[in-house]
């Protein structure tokens, strides 16, 4: 290939890249709302008793909007609306606690969202998270403390001690360390007899 013809296609190929983002396909070309919406730092509590309330102190989202239009010529005009870290109880955002159940141990899933409108657009995004119901203790979550919540925790310790592994899921080893010392080991349990015993000896 002669070195012009060369040159013509290298240009020809230059212009095709350089020309590419600035020619938007129709859809591209609408106007929308892209936002950013997450969890930076989960609320200070989310292991509650039975009975206690919902509350997202100390909970903080990261908050951005960007708008995108696009003039005449299909160039990007970009609209920030950025809030950056904000609280969880903030004004505006909404809550879906509809599945938090105080009354029985469980594992319950909490929905935020955000909604922002900008020149007309409007878009929604929701963040969720989890919050754990139960007694310290009672890891069978039966809603006593017993032999059964000590045998238990024996089980687990011993698979842990074999595998490395606990046999119990995340709200049961928050709700097995009934002495709160920071370990979930047989210490838990032994606690937990003596008191399922002295509880038997109470109500005689
Ligand atoms: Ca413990």
């Amino acid at each position: 290939m002669e070195r012009t013809k060369l040159t013509a296609l290298f240009t020809a190929i230059l212009l095709a890249a350089v020309s590419v983002p600035l020619t938007a396909s129709a859809e591209e070309a609408l106007p929308r709302l892209e936002l950013i919406f997450g969890i930076k730092q989960m609320p200070d509590k989310t292991v509650y008793g039975l009975g206690e309330t919902l509350d997202l102190t100390g909970g903080i989202v990261y908050d951005y909007a960007t708008y995108i239009d696009y003039d005449a010529d299909g160039r990007e005009l970009r609209t920030y609306l950025d809030r950056f870290d904000q609280p969880m109880t903030r004004e505006g955002y909404v809550l879906d606690a509809s599945a938090f159940d105080n009354t029985t141990p469980g594992t319950y899933r909490i929905d935020l969202t955000k909604t922002e409108t900008i020149e007309g657009t409007t878009a929604s995004k929701t963040v969720s998270f989890e919050v754990m119901v139960g007694t310290r203790g009672d890891v069978s979550g039966d809603g006593q403390i017993d032999a059964v919540d000590a045998s238990n925790l024996l089980i687990d310790c011993t698979c842990y001690g074999a595998t490395g592994y606990h046999q119990f899921d995340a709200r049961q080893l928050v709700f097995a360390d009934y002495n709160e010392d920071g370990s979930v080991d047989a210490a838990d349990a032994s606690d937990i007899l003596i008191q399922s015993t002295k509880d038997g000896v109470a109500k005689g």
